[in-house]
């Protein structure tokens, strides 16, 4: 989510609310299950390239993309921004910060992911129930909320991707969670993470999330990095413990992201995460969860962060949106760029994604205030990645990049590239050969903008 995070606070303004304290009727009632009607189609409320159970690569679309609708986006902001407040309507919303509210709030986004035809959701503790006066009323409203999630979990088939405790928009983590340097503040914390793993476990959860919202810092003037870091790989090494002893086997996840709202957030990008894993012992239980808008705030492409983090075995899942290339915060618009699902999925396919998924960590613009909005925002990034997928599938198919990448890499096979990756050769080696070649062979070219018109030949006829 971006900087307002004030969206936790404000109340949505509700022009039409309303008056039903339950829901008796649906909260979409013009709307059907979105259907696939193909390429031709020009109903806005179709998929025109997300057919879930076309195969692709011997799977059907629905099980490589793993489409998720993230909870706080879709059911949470107001569209609050630093300069105004809430412009979302929500009928279905009374406005208050009740449990009632709240579990009635749950039974539409269930009508919206069946109606989406998704198969998974993600969501914050916070987002889904109202935080009460103590840490034990503040579980109570989320049980009395999860009895509903579990309960609609089971009538409609739809799956949590993910849970995640919101540790940042509380006053209380004004320095941090595990990273505080208030211990009552990791005590919290702690406790919260406890609660949000029994209910992850308990709705059958397929990974647990951990994105640092204030883990960082706006001061180094101010700030014992080393302590700050030892915690917070302490507070992982006791979810980890604590996974275990109620038998919860989902994969853990950290989400990397360079700065907002800390100027410098520990967790900056997936070399840094990956650096932090590594040196406290957590690489065999995390990986990492690439979000689109983090990676190009960190200076990095999605292409990278997923290349990055896959070939180390650290790809988990991923946060799919995109920024403004002329906004320089984390905008977490809907993803439809061609371009982008099909470099992602390029990566995706090679190294896959199960039991991540595809979460549209994305919210509507704050003048796109209906309902309806929702669904085309929504539709839009599931056919964009569709697209992508299938242009990705007819590059691999093809060996479209690949074989440019094997014949530029080529004088790797000989026998010297053999002996140099196999570890036989030292620098004494290197230099006898070389002074008895005198110089080395020709390079070869890069190929960039043969590339680039491949992919695009790939985009005319996928
Ligand atoms: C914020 C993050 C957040 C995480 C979940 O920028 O993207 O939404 O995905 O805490
Ligand atoms: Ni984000
Ligand atoms: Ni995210």
């Amino acid at each position: 989510m971006a900087s307002d995070t004030k969206q936790y606070d404000d109340q949505p303004l509700n022009e039409k609310v309303c008056e039903m304290s339950k829901l008796v009727t649906a909260a979409f009632p013009d709307i059907e299950k979105i259907c696939y009607e193909g390429p031709q189609s020009d109903n806005p409320l179709a998929f025109r390239w997300y057919d879930p159970e076309e195969m692709v690569e011997g799977k059907t679309m629905k099980e490589h993309l793993r489409f998720t609708v993230c909870y706080w986006h879709t059911f949470r902001a107001t569209g609050a921004d630093p300069f105004g407040g809430g412009t979302m309507i929500r009928p279905w919303d009374d406005g208050t910060e009740s449990v009632e509210n709240a579990r009635n709030r749950a039974r539409v986004a269930f009508e919206f992911f069946e109606k989406l035809d998704v198969p998974f959701y993600a969501f914050h503790d916070r987002d889904v129930a109202p935080e009460g006066k103590s840490l034990s009323e503040t579980n109570a409203n989320l049980d009395a909320v999860v009895d509903v999630l579990e309960e609609e979990q089971n009538r409609s088939g739809v799956k949590l991707l993910w849970g995640t405790a919101n540790m940042f928009s509380h006053p209380r983590f004004m320095h941090g969670a595990a990273t505080s340097c208030n211990v009552d503040v990791f005590t919290y914390a702690a406790a919260q993470v406890k609660k949000a793993l029994e209910v992850t476990h308990r709705l059958g959860g397929e990974n647990y999330v951990f994105w640092g919202g204030r883990e960082g810092y706006q001061s180094i003037y101010n700030t014992d990095m080393k302590r700050e870091l030892d915690h917070l790989a302490q507070f992982f090494h006791m979810a980890v413990d604590y996974a275990n002893e109620i038998g919860f086997t989902g994969q853990f996840l950290i989400e990397p992201k360079p700065k907002e709202p800390t100027k410098h957030q520990y967790d900056s990008d997936a070399a840094a995460c990956l650096n932090f894993l590594r040196a406290y012992d957590l690489m065999d239980h995390f990986k990492l969860n690439i979000e689109t808008n983090h990676a190009t705030l960190a200076g990095h492409s999605m292409m990278h962060e997923l290349e990055y983090a896959g070939m180390q075995g650290g790809l988990g899942s991923i946060d799919a949106n995109t920024g403004d290339l002329l906004l320089g915060w984390d905008t977490d618009q809907f993803p439809t760029d061609y371009y982008l699902t099909t470099q992602t999925m390029l990566v995706l396919l090679k190294y896959g994604l199960a039991p991540g998924g595809v979460n549209f960590d994305a919210k509507v613009r704050r003048e796109s205030f209906e309902p309806l909005d929702l669904f085309y925002a929504h539709i839009g990034g599931m056919d964009a990645f569709a697209r992508g997928l299938k242009i990705a599938a007819a590059i691999r198919a093809d060996q479209a990049i690949e074989n440019l990448i094997t014949d530029r890499y080529s004088s790797w096979d000989s026998a010297l590239g053999q002996r140099i990756e196999n570890g036989s050769m030292g620098l004494k080696e290197l230099e006898a050969t070389m002074l008895k070649q005198g110089e080395c062979s020709g390079n070869k070219s890069g190929r960039q903008e043969l590339l680039e018109n491949i992919v695009n030949r790939y985009m005319d006829k996928a």
